[in-house]
């Protein structure tokens, strides 16, 4: 049985609604499509996309001698880091499982509602573009530069698209950074085309990156740029978030992405918080791989694989 919806309406932002009130808050959009002027979205509910994966290893360090001590050490890091009880709660179910074998580990039940994807760099694929997107500020431009520099340290090449003609400076600020690496910029609309059909035919070491203007979800032009735009590359988006957003903020804002093909999460400036709720909250609500971290705004340094285990690390309190 086909559990999919299709939903029309006269814009984006009534469909959108339209798809919430029908099918909850969290449902995904599965297609778009736009014709006369109406656009309709096919959505399924959440509970019926398929999660990610991950079973990693259990490290020793984040081992606990019983049920009580795993539970504990779960909720002092919820509470730390403003993880409400949405996250606690499913971490602590998951963690029930493992009360079978002391001693009980507590990064297997993080893995299981957090998907990480800390292989993602390396295995990245001509075919797949690696687009960034985010609200404003979050610190794309510097991630993509950053991604840039450690693909190409790697002896990769690499094809630099930036569409942020919106912000004065916007192109200025990522063409500076690729001259420092002898690297050219494209830069508008005009290229997208060209260069999303040019990726079934790059060889096999050169990547794609695509720069985006900042977009505030909030706003109904930013939320028709990107529906046009998702429409167009037809590829999974990056999600770039700062950490040191607030876990209710973070999460509203994922969702909306999530609505556009936003699989992936980066989030930077983890060097200027130490409350890491709100990228976790916004990855769990939407099952977005977390793929990287930056911790410093100097491009050369600061890019960082996460896994599991430097994340556990990162929320136990010192
Ligand atoms: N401390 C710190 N600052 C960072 C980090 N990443 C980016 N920044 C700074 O955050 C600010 C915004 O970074 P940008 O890369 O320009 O952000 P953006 O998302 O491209 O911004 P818009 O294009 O205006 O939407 C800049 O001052 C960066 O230097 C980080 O990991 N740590
Ligand atoms: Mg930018």
């Amino acid at each position: 049985m086909s559990l999919q919806t299709k939903i029309t309406a006269s814009s984006m932002s009534k469909a959108l609604e339209e798809v919430k009130t029908v099918l909850g808050q969290d449902a995904i959009i599965v297609a778009t499509e736009e014709r006369d002027g109406q656009i309709t979205l096919t959505a399924i509910p959440k509970e019926n996309s398929k999660p990610f994966s991950a079973s990693p290893e259990e490290s020793s360090e984040f081992l606990y001698p019983d049920a009580l001590a795993a539970i504990k050490a779960v909720c002092d890091i919820c509470d730390a880091h403003q993880l409400g009880h949405t996250f606690c709660d499913q971490w602590l179910k998951e963690l029930s499982r493992d009360f079978s074998v002391m001693p009980v580990g507590i990064t297997r039940s993080l893995a299981a509602i957090v998907p990480f994807c800390p292989s993602w760099l390396e295995e990245v694929s001509t075919k797949q573009p690696i687009i960034l997107v985010g609200p404003p500020g979050s610190g794309k431009t510097v991630m993509l530069a950053k991604i840039a520099a450690v693909l190409l340290s790697q002896k990769r090449k690499i094809k630099v698209l930036t569409l942020d003609t919106v912000k004065a400076g916007g192109a200025m600020q990522l063409q500076s950074y690729l001259e420092a690496m002898n690297q050219k910029l494209l830069i508008g609309e005009a290229h997208l085309k060209a260069v999303l059909e040019s990726c079934d035919s790059l060889e096999n070491d050169e990547v794609v990156l695509i720069d985006t203007p900042g977009i505030n979800i909030m706003n109904e032009e930013d939320q028709n740029f990107l529906y046009r735009f998702s429409h167009q590359v037809n590829s999974p988006l990056t999600l770039v978030l700062a950490a040191d957003m607030n876990p209710m903020d973070a999460e509203e804002i994922a969702k909306n992405f999530y609505f556009f093909n936003t699989r992936y999460l980066i989030t930077t400036r983890m060097d200027v918080t130490k409350r890491y709720g709100g990228f976790l909250s916004a990855a769990k609500a939407c099952s977005l791989q977390v793929i990287a971290y930056s911790n410093t705004p100097t491009i050369g340094e600061g890019l960082h694989s996460l896994t599991v285990d430097q994340m556990i690390g990162y929320l136990r309190p010192v």
